[in-house]
């Protein structure tokens, strides 16, 4: 056994014997000593959702990835939930195929960009077949192509202050995940579903898929990434629109 394993060994059992034992404060504050909490530790469920969060990271510290399917798993049917922006900006940009739309790339990078959705085309490209699973409670296998968001992270070049990945779609939905998720192998910019081009109720141009956390992770209609060290100046300062909801920040399946 690695010494790496064994120390998280003893996290992980020491995060969850304080919790039942010395009470859920004591515990919390041993997930700050390891960096380990959410961006909305602050609220009714604060500590409840640093336990979860804390304890996940370090049970799935190696990069365990979500389930692959083949492609008889796909399912006939894929629900939308969250249909296309009504703005008329993305209302002329779908009907000139994203011409002119960019991916705006900025933050904590060396090297900030705008991508067209050819150049995004132009990086490595991945696919994966995943289930997304909605919070609602029902789900669907697809396959996904696009873009690995580490390809991407690595063209932009990161700063090692960065914490978070914020993703800006046209519409809302905005919401960010943790460095762990973003240099995840499955974690994803699709621009194509089911070996087409990504539909417009499925998030046209590009969406987020990160399998490893519920439907509202996966932001739709994206225009823009930032990488940033903290959250608590964007929106309303908890990491993800979903919050306003009684969602938590992070939604790890
Ligand atoms: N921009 C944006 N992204 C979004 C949403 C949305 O309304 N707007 N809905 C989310 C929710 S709740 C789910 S379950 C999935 C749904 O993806 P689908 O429409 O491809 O099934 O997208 C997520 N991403
Ligand atoms: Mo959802």
């Amino acid at each position: 056994m690695s010494r790496m394993l064994t120390r998280r060994r003893v996290i992980t059992t020491g995060l969850a014997a304080v919790a039942g034992a010395s009470g859920l404060g004591v515990a919390a504050r041993l997930a700050t000593a390891y960096g380990l909490v959410p961006p909305d530790s602050g609220g009714i469920y604060g500590v409840g959702e640093t336990i979860t969060y804390a304890t996940q990271r370090l049970l799935t510290a190696n990069h365990s990835m979500a389930r692959e399917f083949s492609r008889r798993d796909i399912s006939k049917v894929a629900p939308v939930n969250g249909g296309p922006p009504q703005s008329d900006d993305y209302r002329r940009m779908l009907a000139s195929r994203f011409a002119e739309w960019r991916l705006d790339v900025n933050g904590l990078v060396a090297r900030p960009a705008s991508f067209s959705l050819d150049e995004l085309k132009r990086l490595p490209m991945r696919s994966q077949i995943t289930q997304q699973a909605c919070e609602e409670g029902w789900s669907f296998i697809a396959e996904w192509t696009g873009v690995a968001l580490s390809d991407l992270l690595t063209v932009v070049g990161i700063s090692p202050r960065a914490r978070y990945v914020v993703f800006y779609p046209f519409d809302s939905s905005w919401e960010s995940i943790d460095m762990a998720d973003a240099w995840h192998p499955q974690t994803l910019l699709a621009y194509g579903m089911n070996r087409e081009e990504l539909p417009s109720g499925h998030g046209a141009p590009l969406r987020l898929k990160v399998p490893r956390q519920l439907g509202y992770k996966n932001v739709k209609y994206l225009v823009g990434i930032e990488v940033v060290e903290s959250l608590k100046d964007i929106g309303n300062g908890l990491g993800s629109n979903a919050l306003d909801y009684g969602y938590s920040w992070y939604a790890g399946i």
